[in-house]
């Protein structure tokens, strides 16, 4: 396989990131190479010249596909393949057929099928065959000819007709559930980051969720939310969901804003950074951009640097970090550390949405009492006069329950 790349000051540290990709999805990485341009060709992208001798390169070694670094129009993937005369496929591509790996629930199958079939239909050509999803190769690649090529145009249309319609159901179902679980007014946050750094790990440590964390690039693809309840008696939902990556594909986004819609609903962001990764802050970038693409952007979010333990002892990164985000807490998602401080945080955080009261209550409603205990965070408490007393953070769904003893809205005192 060959890998190139547009002139850029990453392009190295991208070009090493699909490489990995490339692994990930099956692939055997056989080399890589890099064309400084200003711009690209609009027929070949990479120069006509080059494109030839990077052609010639793989004849010799025999290689059977060919990866870019960026997405290429369908024009250029063909003259390309007529250049390469293999298989040519750009990073969108790349990302798609993993994610289409990955993909567990219905709802994650329809959406990278849809995506998947939206990118190939513009590029199908004869090294694509029959499209009959096989194993083994990258991008949905089959093996017979040309004949082929038209009946499978129609019948991807057809396709991907069928899958939107049965997505509209999903959501359907998805948003119903949604609905219910909005009812118990509990803080939502979501987990979100980069891919591999550590999103899943950490819901496991913070709720024995018990979901698949790897170290593989977009191991988490479909959300799973549980209930994280914080020292503080403050209940909040945390989902994990699928991981970021820079130059995500457009397609990818779309397809998976429903998914999504869980962070863009969240009260509160946890934005997951694995410190010990040499381009944490591009990452953190990459993510940001994201966030933004998704209408996410501007929402509260909770710094959380991990695998802190990576950082052989080093408090220079750290500091860093926590320097440039001073609300940001550095934690070890493997052995808890720094946990304490993340939930503590996190209380904090979503404190704002909860009211703030002073209560009084008869010493004798001792279910009253209880019930505060249970449900609230009580900061004072006070049991000498002939009436307790109290000051709490109420969750906004009680207010009803505990309205008939509230005696000053602190929030406003
Ligand atoms: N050393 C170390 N490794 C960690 C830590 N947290 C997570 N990991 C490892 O990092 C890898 C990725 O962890 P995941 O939790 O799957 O990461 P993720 O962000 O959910 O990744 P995707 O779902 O693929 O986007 C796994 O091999 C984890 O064991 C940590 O604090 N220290
Ligand atoms: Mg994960």
């Amino acid at each position: 396989m060959e890998l190139k790349s547009l002139n850029g000051r990453d392009s190295n540290d991208s070009l090493e990131e699909l490489a990995e990709l490339a692994t990930t999805a099956g692939g055997e990485v056989v080399g890589d190479g890099l064309q400084k341009l200003a711009a690209p060709c609009a027929g070949t992208f990479i120069g006509k010249g080059k494109a030839d001798e990077f052609a010639f390169h793989c004849r010799r070694a025999d290689i059977d596909t060919v990866i870019f670094d960026e997405e290429l129009s369908p024009a250029q993937s063909r003259n390309l393949e007529r250049v390469f005369n293999c298989k040519i496929l750009d990073r969108t591509s790349l990302i798609l057929d993993i994610f289409a790996q990955r993909a567990r629930t219905r709802e994650g199958k329809l959406q990278i099928e849809l995506a998947q079939l939206q990118h190939l239909l513009p590029r199908l050509t004869r090294f694509w065959g029959h499209l009959s999803r096989q194993k083994g190769g990258i991008g949905m690649r089959g093996g017979e000819g040309e004949t082929q090529l038209e009946t499978d145009r129609r019948r991807v249309q057809d396709r991907i007709a069928r899958i939107s319609r049965d997505l509209e159901v999903v959501r359907r179902q998805r948003f119903t559930q949604r609905n219910a679980r909005q009812r118990n007014h509990w803080a939502l946050a979501s987990i979100v980051g980069y891919t591999n750094a550590g999103k899943s790990t950490l819901l496991n440590t913070l709720t024995g969720a018990g979901v698949l964390a790897e170290d593989k690039l977009f191991a988490t693809l479909d959300p799973t939310t549980r209930r994280l309840r914080l020292p503080t008696n403050q209940n909040v939902l945390l989902t994990d969901t699928v991981g970021f990556i820079r130059k995500l594909p457009h397609s990818l986004v779309e397809a998976f804003k429903a998914t999504l819609e869980e962070v863009v609903q969240a009260d509160l962001l946890v934005h997951v950074v694995d410190a010990s990764h040499p381009q944490a802050e591009e990452q953190i970038q990459a993510v940001d951009a994201v966030l933004k693409e998704i209408g996410a952007e501007g929402k509260p979010t909770l710094m959380v640097f991990n695998k802190i333990d990576q950082l052989n002892g080093s408090r220079d990164v750290q500091t860093r970090f926590l320097e440039r985000h001073p609300h940001g807490v550095s934690i070890c998602a493997t052995s808890g550390e720094g946990i304490p401080a993340l939930l503590a945080e996190l209380g904090s955080q979503l404190r704002p949405i909860r009211e703030f009261m002073e209560l009084v209550v008869p010493h004798d409603r001792t279910g009253v009492i209880a019930r505060l205990h249970e449900v609230a965070q009580v900061v004072e408490r006070d049991y000498n006069g002939d009436q307790a007393r109290f000051k709490a953070r109420i969750p906004p769904h009680l207010h009803g329950e505990f309205a008939p003893f509230f005696v000053r809205d602190l929030r406003t005192a």
